[in-house]
């Protein structure tokens, strides 16, 4: 992958390095990002329609304003790189039951190992179970892994029909939160595989069916991607072996444009080598263009003064998100009590709105910890049982730290509640938004949600 990275900002230099970005350094970038994105094993056509798309809005578009020429352009080569790699599918921390599909050698076994220590250390208990009835040794090699992940493991060394060795051992391992089945690859995918997998997948009843593809096989990810899912049904696909190959670009690429979404990419042999695929996180990391954060934080600062509006600010549900985001905002941009304190609202308690960097850090944690459904819906986690508990053990914090942010939150929540009541507040601040005073410091974009 350092060769993608290492490319594309090669690429970027033709902008970024130019005396002026005119027609004849946008035609130069284009040049050298088809060459890069090609020998990634990128399909060509996504590559020229990529380019193609590029150099019209680098070339026509007008530029958003605040920013300059130079960042216009980095901004559009970003945003359709982000769009080339695909959409995520983020992995839920709940109950669940996981099948991994694959061709022999994509990674299966390995990534299930990174699979249990993923989601053990966010406080879930994890049981493998492998229903390769083909290969002679994966029965050892999962069992190892298991034991290196301190999952629970089932296996039978004799069945060959993965269908029944997966009842029985659904039976056996009982209650875990996350089962995972490790199924038989081929080399190809045929109709034989495709029967096994069928039948796996009628006693077992997955939440996920992740596939498992190989970066090193480029623009085939993309075959396979779609064959699985034609066949068996994909839920995401796991890209291993990024670490080591040059083709992981074109394999990306290629699962995206099957529709697919990716929700894991492997980085290494090691249990730690899994990462959440982000497709904004992972091209930032390859462009490494020093002032990319700086520039798109600019950009969002811009968009989201332009899109706040006061229906929206006042009628949004107050979520954990929102709290956190106000938080940081807050931190950044001043305390909050000003803006209440403009309309003669009630003062905001500064315990809430100045929280140290320390503890700010573990309410991170501690949120990363949570369900995309419990930051929704805050209720939850004190009304139903355990919630809390997992929260605290998956943060590496404790329930102490998790009641205290939940307090906080309460109280963050009341003061909104009642602000969106008092229809005299409202007013005003209706009045003072529709008069341009989006200006005014210290109105959180979270406010926005
Ligand atoms: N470098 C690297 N090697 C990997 C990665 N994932 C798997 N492997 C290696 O790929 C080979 C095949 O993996 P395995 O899990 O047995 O594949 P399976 O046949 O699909 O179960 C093993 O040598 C693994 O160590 C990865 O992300 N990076
Ligand atoms: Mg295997």
């Amino acid at each position: 992958m350092a060769d993608l990275g290492l490319g594309l900002r090669r690429a970027l230099a033709k902008i970024t390095g130019a005396a002026i970005v005119d027609e004849k350094a946008v035609k130069e970038l284009v040049k050298e990002l088809q060459r890069v994105l090609i020998t990634n094993d990128v399909n060509v056509k996504l590559v020229f329609e990529l380019t193609k798309r590029i150099e019209r809005k680098a070339l026509e578009e007008k530029q958003l304003k605040g920013t300059n020429p130079k960042e216009h352009v980095v901004k559009i080569v970003y945003d359709e790189l982000v769009a080339l790699m695909g959409e995520k599918h983020a992995p839920e921390l709940k109950k669940q039951k996981i099948l991994l599909l694959g061709l022999f050698g994509s990674g299966k076994t390995t990534t299930i190992s990174k699979l249990a220590h993923f989601y053990k250390s966010r406080g879930l208990s994890v049981g493998v179970l492998c229903a390769d009835v083909w290969r002679p040794a994966a029965f050892e090699q999962l069992e190892q892994l298991a034991v290196k992940a301190n999952a629970k493991f089932y296996g039978e060394k004799e069945e060959k029909n993965a269908a029944r060795v997966v009842e029985r051992g659904m039976k056996s391992l009982g209650e875990v939160d996350v089962l995972i089945v490790d199924s038989s690859g081929r080399s190809a995918f045929d109709a034989e595989l495709a029967r096994e997998l069928k039948e796996i997948s009628n006693v077992f009843a997955s939440d996920e069916k992740f596939l498992v593809v190989s970066a090193d096989i480029g623009q085939v990810a993309g075959k396979q991607a779609k064959e699985f899912d034609e066949n068996i049904g994909v839920t995401g696909v796991i890209v291993t072996k990024m670490d080591g190959s040059g083709k992981g670009g074109g394999a990306l690429s290629a699962v995206a444009a099957s529709n697919a979404k990716i929700t894991f990419i492997g980085t290494g042999e090691k249990m730690e080598d899994l990462e959440l695929f982000d497709a904004t996180k992972f091209v930032g990391g390859l462009l490494g263009f020093p002032d990319l954060e700086a520039l798109l934080e600019k950009v969002k600062k811009i968009t989201e003064e332009e899109q706040l509006k006061p229906e929206q600010m006042l009628e949004e549900k107050f979520t954990i998100k929102m709290f956190y985001e106000q938080l940081k905002a807050a931190k950044k941009m001043g305390p909050l009590n000003k803006v209440f304190g403009m309309l003669g609202a009630p003062d905001v308690p500064k315990e809430v709105l100045q929280q140290s960097e320390a503890k700010m850090k573990e309410f991170e944690v501690i949120i990363n910890s949570m369900t995309k459904y419990e930051r929704e819906n805050a209720g939850v986690i004190k009304k139903e049982r355990g919630r809390i508990e997992r929260i605290a053990k998956g943060s590496g914090t404790n329930e102490k730290a998790v009641r205290e942010l939940l307090s906080q939150f309460e109280k963050m929540e009341k003061l909104i509640t009642g602000f969106k009541k008092n229809r005299g507040l409202r007013r005003k601040l209706e009045g003072m938004l529709k008069r341009g005073g989006l200006n005014m410091p210290g109105l959180p974009p979270g406010m926005g949600g």
